[in-house]
Protein backbone atom coordinates (compact mmCIF):
# COMPACT_ATOMS: atom_id res chain seq x y z
CA UNK A 1 0.00 0.00 0.00
CA UNK A 2 1.25 3.56 -0.95
CA UNK A 3 1.20 5.74 1.81
CA UNK A 4 2.97 9.67 1.87
CA UNK A 5 3.86 9.97 5.54
CA UNK A 6 4.96 13.39 6.93
CA UNK A 7 8.83 13.91 7.38
CA UNK A 8 8.16 14.27 11.08
CA UNK A 9 6.02 10.84 10.89
CA UNK A 10 8.56 9.34 8.81
CA UNK A 11 11.59 10.23 11.03
CA UNK A 12 9.69 9.21 14.22
CA UNK A 13 9.13 5.64 12.66
CA UNK A 14 12.35 5.15 11.76
CA UNK A 15 14.16 6.04 14.90
CA UNK A 16 11.60 3.74 16.58
CA UNK A 17 9.87 6.73 17.95
CA UNK A 18 6.23 6.28 19.87
CA UNK A 19 3.74 7.73 17.74
CA UNK A 20 -0.29 7.72 18.01
CA UNK A 21 -2.04 7.35 15.65
CA UNK A 22 -5.87 10.00 14.71
CA UNK A 23 -8.71 9.37 12.85
CA UNK A 24 -9.79 11.90 10.86
CA UNK A 25 -13.65 11.94 10.42
CA UNK A 26 -13.28 13.51 14.31
CA UNK A 27 -12.44 16.23 12.64
CA UNK A 28 -14.74 16.31 9.48
CA UNK A 29 -17.82 15.17 10.91
CA UNK A 30 -17.25 14.98 14.51
CA UNK A 31 -16.94 18.83 15.85
CA UNK A 32 -18.15 22.00 14.34
CA UNK A 33 -15.91 24.70 12.49
CA UNK A 34 -13.44 26.15 14.48
CA UNK A 35 -14.25 24.09 17.10
CA UNK A 36 -12.84 20.91 14.97
CA UNK A 37 -9.53 23.13 14.60
CA UNK A 38 -8.97 23.29 18.18
CA UNK A 39 -9.76 19.40 18.42
CA UNK A 40 -7.17 18.67 15.99
CA UNK A 41 -3.98 20.91 17.03
CA UNK A 42 -4.33 20.05 20.50
CA UNK A 43 -4.62 16.82 19.95
CA UNK A 44 -0.98 16.69 17.89
CA UNK A 45 -0.05 19.20 20.85
CA UNK A 46 -0.88 16.72 24.34
CA UNK A 47 0.43 13.71 22.43
CA UNK A 48 3.70 15.92 21.55
CA UNK A 49 3.97 17.16 25.12
CA UNK A 50 3.96 13.54 26.18
CA UNK A 51 6.97 12.72 23.64
CA UNK A 52 5.32 11.08 20.75
CA UNK A 53 4.60 11.81 17.48
CA UNK A 54 0.66 12.52 16.54
CA UNK A 55 -0.09 10.96 12.71
CA UNK A 56 -3.21 12.10 11.79
CA UNK A 57 -4.72 10.02 9.01
CA UNK A 58 -6.79 11.37 5.83
CA UNK A 59 -7.05 10.87 2.27
CA UNK A 60 -6.33 13.99 0.75
CA UNK A 61 -7.14 14.08 -3.18
CA UNK A 62 -6.54 10.25 -3.47
CA UNK A 63 -3.33 9.91 -1.54
CA UNK A 64 -3.57 8.08 1.81
CA UNK A 65 -1.24 10.48 4.40
CA UNK A 66 0.00 9.25 7.77
CA UNK A 67 0.47 12.71 9.00
CA UNK A 68 -0.97 16.10 7.94
CA UNK A 69 0.25 19.69 7.29
CA UNK A 70 -1.37 22.67 8.83
CA UNK A 71 -3.35 23.01 5.14
CA UNK A 72 -4.59 19.62 4.94
CA UNK A 73 -6.11 19.72 8.72
CA UNK A 74 -7.19 23.00 7.78
CA UNK A 75 -8.74 21.74 4.50
CA UNK A 76 -10.55 18.60 6.60
CA UNK A 77 -12.34 21.25 8.82
CA UNK A 78 -13.24 23.52 6.75
CA UNK A 79 -14.33 22.17 3.60
CA UNK A 80 -17.88 20.63 2.97
CA UNK A 81 -16.73 18.05 0.33
CA UNK A 82 -15.09 15.19 2.65
CA UNK A 83 -16.69 12.08 2.39
CA UNK A 84 -16.70 10.17 5.59
CA UNK A 85 -14.25 6.92 4.74
CA UNK A 86 -14.67 3.73 6.27
CA UNK A 87 -12.22 1.02 5.02
CA UNK A 88 -14.90 -0.41 2.33
CA UNK A 89 -15.06 3.41 0.83
CA UNK A 90 -10.94 3.50 0.06
CA UNK A 91 -10.53 2.17 -3.17
CA UNK A 92 -13.48 4.31 -4.60
CA UNK A 93 -12.02 7.52 -2.85
CA UNK A 94 -8.34 6.56 -3.88
CA UNK A 95 -9.31 5.65 -7.26
CA UNK A 96 -11.88 8.68 -7.97
CA UNK A 97 -8.92 11.54 -6.47
CA UNK A 98 -11.62 12.42 -3.60
CA UNK A 99 -10.51 13.97 0.04
CA UNK A 100 -12.12 11.52 2.82
CA UNK A 101 -12.19 11.64 6.36
CA UNK A 102 -11.10 7.83 7.58
CA UNK A 103 -13.36 6.48 10.65
CA UNK A 104 -11.88 4.29 13.27
CA UNK A 105 -11.78 1.46 10.99
CA UNK A 106 -9.87 2.96 7.67
CA UNK A 107 -7.50 4.67 10.35
CA UNK A 108 -6.48 1.68 12.02
CA UNK A 109 -6.52 -0.20 8.79
CA UNK A 110 -3.86 2.13 8.25
CA UNK A 111 -2.06 2.73 10.92
CA UNK A 112 -1.35 -0.91 11.19
CA UNK A 113 0.32 -1.03 7.62
CA UNK A 114 2.36 1.89 8.67
CA UNK A 115 3.72 0.11 11.38
CA UNK A 116 1.48 2.14 14.15
CA UNK A 117 0.21 0.06 17.25
CA UNK A 118 -1.57 2.77 19.06
CA UNK A 119 -4.68 5.21 18.26
CA UNK A 120 -6.47 7.77 20.05
CA UNK A 121 -10.12 8.45 19.27
CA UNK A 122 -13.13 10.05 21.28
CA UNK A 123 -15.56 6.93 20.91
CA UNK A 124 -16.39 4.02 18.24
CA UNK A 125 -19.09 3.09 16.39
CA UNK A 126 -20.79 0.18 17.86
CA UNK A 127 -24.41 -1.53 17.17
CA UNK A 128 -27.21 0.66 16.73
CA UNK A 129 -30.36 0.73 18.31
CA UNK A 130 -32.38 -1.51 16.39
CA UNK A 131 -35.93 -0.86 18.08
CA UNK A 132 -38.67 0.27 15.99
CA UNK A 133 -38.07 3.93 14.53
CA UNK A 134 -34.85 3.87 15.69
CA UNK A 135 -33.47 4.07 12.03
CA UNK A 136 -32.63 0.14 11.47
CA UNK A 137 -30.16 -2.30 11.73
CA UNK A 138 -26.87 -0.51 11.46
CA UNK A 139 -23.55 -2.26 12.80
CA UNK A 140 -20.07 -0.08 12.51
CA UNK A 141 -17.54 -1.79 10.50
CA UNK A 142 -15.39 -0.13 13.20
CA UNK A 143 -16.06 -3.28 15.04
CA UNK A 144 -15.38 -5.43 12.66
CA UNK A 145 -11.87 -4.27 11.71
CA UNK A 146 -11.01 -4.07 15.50
CA UNK A 147 -11.42 -8.18 15.19
CA UNK A 148 -8.36 -8.13 12.12
CA UNK A 149 -6.81 -5.24 12.76
CA UNK A 150 -3.61 -5.28 15.48
CA UNK A 151 -4.10 -1.85 16.69
CA UNK A 152 -4.86 -0.86 20.40
CA UNK A 153 -7.76 2.01 20.36
CA UNK A 154 -7.99 4.30 23.56
CA UNK A 155 -11.33 5.44 23.29
CA UNK A 156 -13.83 6.71 26.15
CA UNK A 157 -16.22 3.74 24.94
CA UNK A 158 -19.53 4.21 23.02
CA UNK A 159 -22.15 6.98 23.00
CA UNK A 160 -25.21 6.21 24.45
CA UNK A 161 -26.74 7.01 21.11
CA UNK A 162 -25.78 2.76 20.30
CA UNK A 163 -26.83 -0.16 22.50
CA UNK A 164 -23.77 -0.50 24.65
CA UNK A 165 -24.29 -4.17 25.61
CA UNK A 166 -24.84 -5.31 21.70
CA UNK A 167 -21.70 -3.16 21.34
CA UNK A 168 -19.86 -5.29 24.24
CA UNK A 169 -21.48 -8.66 23.25
CA UNK A 170 -20.03 -8.24 19.27
CA UNK A 171 -16.49 -7.14 20.83
CA UNK A 172 -16.65 -10.41 22.57
CA UNK A 173 -17.75 -12.47 19.45
CA UNK A 174 -14.99 -10.90 17.64
CA UNK A 175 -12.22 -12.07 20.64
CA UNK A 176 -11.58 -8.14 20.79
CA UNK A 177 -9.31 -7.69 24.40
CA UNK A 178 -11.76 -4.40 26.19
CA UNK A 179 -9.50 -3.23 28.97
CA UNK A 180 -10.65 -0.33 31.32
CA UNK A 181 -8.07 2.37 32.27
CA UNK A 182 -8.94 3.01 35.94
CA UNK A 183 -12.76 2.17 35.24
CA UNK A 184 -14.12 -1.17 36.27
CA UNK A 185 -17.37 -0.16 34.13
CA UNK A 186 -18.19 0.64 30.06
CA UNK A 187 -17.76 4.41 29.96
CA UNK A 188 -20.57 5.75 27.89
CA UNK A 189 -18.36 8.63 26.42
CA UNK A 190 -20.44 11.28 27.48
CA UNK A 191 -20.84 10.12 30.89
CA UNK A 192 -18.30 8.15 33.04
CA UNK A 193 -20.10 4.43 32.90
CA UNK A 194 -22.76 2.87 31.31
CA UNK A 195 -23.71 0.63 34.13
CA UNK A 196 -22.25 -2.17 31.96
CA UNK A 197 -18.96 -4.15 33.69
CA UNK A 198 -15.63 -4.59 31.66
CA UNK A 199 -13.95 -8.30 31.10
CA UNK A 200 -10.57 -6.35 32.70
CA UNK A 201 -9.39 -3.63 34.23
CA UNK A 202 -6.05 -2.05 35.53
CA UNK A 203 -5.56 1.10 37.38
CA UNK A 204 -1.86 1.62 36.00
CA UNK A 205 -0.02 2.47 32.96
CA UNK A 206 2.84 0.15 33.35
CA UNK A 207 0.05 -2.96 33.97
CA UNK A 208 -1.81 -1.34 30.72
CA UNK A 209 1.57 -1.70 29.27
CA UNK A 210 2.13 -5.01 29.78
CA UNK A 211 -1.26 -6.46 28.79
CA UNK A 212 -0.83 -4.82 25.46
CA UNK A 213 2.93 -6.27 25.07
CA UNK A 214 1.12 -9.68 25.79
CA UNK A 215 -1.12 -8.94 22.99
CA UNK A 216 1.53 -8.66 20.54
CA UNK A 217 3.44 -11.35 21.96
CA UNK A 218 0.91 -13.76 21.82
CA UNK A 219 0.74 -12.61 17.98
CA UNK A 220 -2.94 -11.99 17.98
CA UNK A 221 -4.47 -11.05 15.24
CA UNK A 222 -6.88 -8.65 16.36
CA UNK A 223 -6.88 -4.98 17.83
CA UNK A 224 -7.98 -3.88 21.58
CA UNK A 225 -9.72 -1.29 23.12
CA UNK A 226 -8.70 1.02 26.27
CA UNK A 227 -11.79 2.16 27.95
CA UNK A 228 -10.73 5.46 29.33
CA UNK A 229 -13.65 7.41 30.36
CA UNK A 230 -14.42 10.86 30.16
CA UNK A 231 -12.53 13.41 32.88
CA UNK A 232 -14.34 13.62 36.31
CA UNK A 233 -14.78 17.29 35.66
CA UNK A 234 -16.43 17.32 32.42
CA UNK A 235 -18.33 14.48 32.69
CA UNK A 236 -22.29 14.65 31.80
CA UNK A 237 -25.04 12.20 34.33
CA UNK A 238 -26.58 9.61 32.52
CA UNK A 239 -29.64 11.19 33.36
CA UNK A 240 -28.76 14.56 31.72
CA UNK A 241 -27.32 12.19 28.51
CA UNK A 242 -30.27 10.10 27.58
CA UNK A 243 -32.67 12.91 27.34
CA UNK A 244 -30.49 14.82 25.11
CA UNK A 245 -29.87 11.25 22.97
CA UNK A 246 -33.99 11.00 22.99
CA UNK A 247 -34.58 14.17 21.37
CA UNK A 248 -31.56 13.91 19.00
CA UNK A 249 -32.59 10.46 17.63
CA UNK A 250 -36.24 11.86 17.41
CA UNK A 251 -34.82 14.31 15.23
CA UNK A 252 -32.99 12.18 13.01
CA UNK A 253 -35.75 9.75 12.45
CA UNK A 254 -38.13 12.54 11.66
CA UNK A 255 -35.43 13.97 9.32
CA UNK A 256 -35.15 10.13 7.78
CA UNK A 257 -31.22 9.95 8.36
CA UNK A 258 -29.81 6.65 8.44
CA UNK A 259 -26.52 4.79 7.59
CA UNK A 260 -23.45 6.51 7.51
CA UNK A 261 -24.63 10.01 7.99
CA UNK A 262 -26.74 8.87 11.49
CA UNK A 263 -23.51 9.18 13.68
CA UNK A 264 -22.72 12.81 12.27
CA UNK A 265 -26.19 13.96 12.75
CA UNK A 266 -26.57 13.10 15.85
CA UNK A 267 -23.55 14.64 16.85
CA UNK A 268 -24.36 17.64 15.58
CA UNK A 269 -28.11 17.77 17.22
CA UNK A 270 -26.57 17.02 20.61
CA UNK A 271 -24.30 19.95 20.36
CA UNK A 272 -27.38 22.37 19.08
CA UNK A 273 -29.27 20.77 21.51
CA UNK A 274 -26.70 21.51 24.53
CA UNK A 275 -25.47 24.42 23.23
CA UNK A 276 -22.40 23.72 22.47
CA UNK A 277 -21.86 21.44 26.02
CA UNK A 278 -21.67 18.43 24.57
CA UNK A 279 -18.78 19.35 22.16
CA UNK A 280 -16.98 20.87 25.47
CA UNK A 281 -17.05 17.54 26.60
CA UNK A 282 -16.45 15.23 23.15
CA UNK A 283 -13.23 17.89 23.20
CA UNK A 284 -12.35 17.06 26.84
CA UNK A 285 -12.35 13.58 26.23
CA UNK A 286 -10.38 12.86 23.46
CA UNK A 287 -7.61 15.41 24.03
CA UNK A 288 -7.75 12.69 27.83
CA UNK A 289 -7.14 9.85 25.52
CA UNK A 290 -4.63 11.64 22.87
CA UNK A 291 -2.53 12.04 26.41
CA UNK A 292 -3.44 7.66 27.62
CA UNK A 293 -2.49 6.85 23.91
CA UNK A 294 0.63 9.00 24.08
CA UNK A 295 2.14 7.55 27.59
CA UNK A 296 0.96 3.97 26.47
CA UNK A 297 3.07 4.55 22.69
CA UNK A 298 5.91 5.01 24.99
CA UNK A 299 5.88 2.24 28.05
CA UNK A 300 5.38 -0.35 25.16
CA UNK A 301 8.69 -2.43 24.80
CA UNK A 302 8.84 -2.32 20.79
N1 LIG B 1 -18.11 8.74 17.57
C1 LIG B 1 -17.88 10.02 17.92
N2 LIG B 1 -17.41 10.91 17.02
C2 LIG B 1 -17.14 10.52 15.74
C3 LIG B 1 -17.37 9.14 15.38
C4 LIG B 1 -17.85 8.30 16.32
O1 LIG B 1 -18.09 10.40 19.05
O2 LIG B 1 -16.73 11.36 14.95
C5 LIG B 1 -17.00 8.69 14.00
C6 LIG B 1 -15.71 7.85 14.11
O3 LIG B 1 -14.89 8.17 13.02
C7 LIG B 1 -16.23 6.43 14.01
C8 LIG B 1 -17.39 6.63 13.04
O4 LIG B 1 -15.29 5.52 13.50
O5 LIG B 1 -18.00 7.84 13.47
C9 LIG B 1 -18.37 5.49 13.08
O6 LIG B 1 -19.29 5.67 12.06
P1 LIG B 1 -20.24 4.45 11.62
O7 LIG B 1 -21.12 4.20 12.82
O8 LIG B 1 -20.98 4.97 10.45
O9 LIG B 1 -19.34 3.31 11.30
MN1 LIG C 1 -23.36 2.04 9.76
Amino acid sequence: MNIDYSSEVAAALKAGKPVVALESTIISHGFPYPKNVELAEEMEAVIRAQGAEPATIAIIAGRIKCGLSKDELLHLAKSSDVAKCSVRDLPVITATGKTGATTVASTAFVAAKAGIKVFATGGIGGVHKAEEGAGGFDVSADLLELSRTPVVVVAAGAKSILDLPATLEVLESYSVPVVGYKTKDFPAFHSRSSGLSLPASVDDMASLASIVDGHFKLGLTSGMLVCNPVPEEYAMSNEEVEVLVAAASAEAVKAGIKGAGLTPYILGALNRLSDGKTSEVNLSLALNNGRVAAQLAASLAV
